[in-house]
This record gives structure tokens, C-alpha cells and sequence, in this order.
């Protein structure tokens, strides 16, 4: 590696952000990709669906042992959600600080869901907790088709 090559790949990293059908019904789609997109992150991916709830299975797969899993699950498939995958230097870990908490009521004024929710099971949006997961889900939600272009403004952005 050169080093700005190795600089270049610390800048690849991924994390699957989504908007949740609540986060869709109040209309804070743009609201929260204007945060990431004023931060600096790069937008690759980008779609609005409706997860089968096989694919939601999947997606939280990790949770399923859990008694809100059936409730989770409902929730999530109650309309269409946003997905998208976003990605920059320490994307996963900045993504989740922007986010909160899991619980809205213990977010910190100034990230998403402390800005704009209160209970846990309507929490607007949902974002990869580790670096792995941010692969694998962006992997399991895009496939091979996020979008591979440079940002003009990266030396703006970037050191
Ligand atoms: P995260 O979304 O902050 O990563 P996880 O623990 O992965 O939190 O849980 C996934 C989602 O499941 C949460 O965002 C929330 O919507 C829901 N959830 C988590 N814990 C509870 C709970 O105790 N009751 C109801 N829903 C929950
Ligand atoms: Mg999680």
C-alpha cells in the first residue's frame, strides 16, 4: 500500500443506514440524510422498499431469541422504509454516535433519535453497530449494488 492508499480504504468503510416506517410516516427522510450529507459522508446506496418480512427476519436475526422480536418484526413491516448505505472514514462508530441510543429517552439532545423520538420500539432509524455488521448488512440489504464513485469535494472533506 501506498499511503494514500491506506488512507483511501480507512475512507471505504460502509454502514447500513435505514429509515424506519415511523421515520418515513413523520417525514424525516430528509432530515436524516441531511445530517450524514453534511457531515461529509459519501451516499452509495439509496432505496425506498418494502422488506418481506423474511428479510427483516434476517436483518435482525441476532434479536430473534428476544420477547419485542414479534413486535419488532410488526413494526418494522408496517410501511415502506428507507435504506441506504453510506460511507467514509470511521463511518459505522460516527453513524452510531449521530443516531442515540437504542432507547430515544436515553439519546442525547442533538443525535436523531434524541431529537426526534421517545420509545424504543419507534426509534425512526436503525444503524450498524460494528464494521463487520455495516458489510454484512449493506451486503444483505444492496448486494453487489451500491454505487463506487469519488467525491469532488473529498480533499475538502479530508486531510
Ligand atoms: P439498535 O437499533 O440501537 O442497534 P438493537 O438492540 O439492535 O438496537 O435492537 C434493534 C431494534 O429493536 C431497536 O432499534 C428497537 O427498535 C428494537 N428494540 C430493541 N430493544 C427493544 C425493547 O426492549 N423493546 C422494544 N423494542 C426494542
Ligand atoms: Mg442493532
Amino acid at each position: 500500500f501506498h499511503r494514500s492508499e491506506v488512507k483511501m480504504s480507512g475512507q471505504k468503510e460502509v454502514t447500513f443506514i435505514m429509515v424506519k416506517p415511523d421515520g418515513v410516516q413523520r417525514g424525516l427522510v430528509g432530515e436524516i440524510i441531511k445530517r450524514f450529507e453534511s457531515r461529509g459522508f459519501q451516499l452509495v446506496g439509496c432505496k425506498m422498499m418494502s422488506p418481506s418480512k423474511e428479510h427483516l427476519e434476517k436483518h435482525y436475526a441476532d434479536l430473534k431469541s428476544k420477547s419485542f422480536f414479534p413486535g419488532l418484526i410488526k413494526y418494522m413491516s408496517s410501511g415502506p422504509v428507507v435504506a441506504m448505505a453510506w460511507q467514509g472514514k470511521s463511518v459505522v462508530k460516527t453513524g452510531r454516535a449521530m443516531l442515540g441510543a437504542t432507547n430515544p429517552l436515553e439519546s442525547n439532545p442533538g443525535t436523531i433519535r434524541g431529537d426526534f423520538c421517545i420509545d424504543i420500539g419507534r426509534n425512526i432509524c436503525h444503524g450498524s453497530d460494528s464494521v463487520e455488521s455495516g458489510k454484512h448488512e449493506v451486503e444483505l440489504w444492496f448486494g453487489e449494488k451500491t454505487e463506487d464513485y469519488s467525491l469532488c469535494t473529498e480533499s475538502m472533506i479530508y486531510e
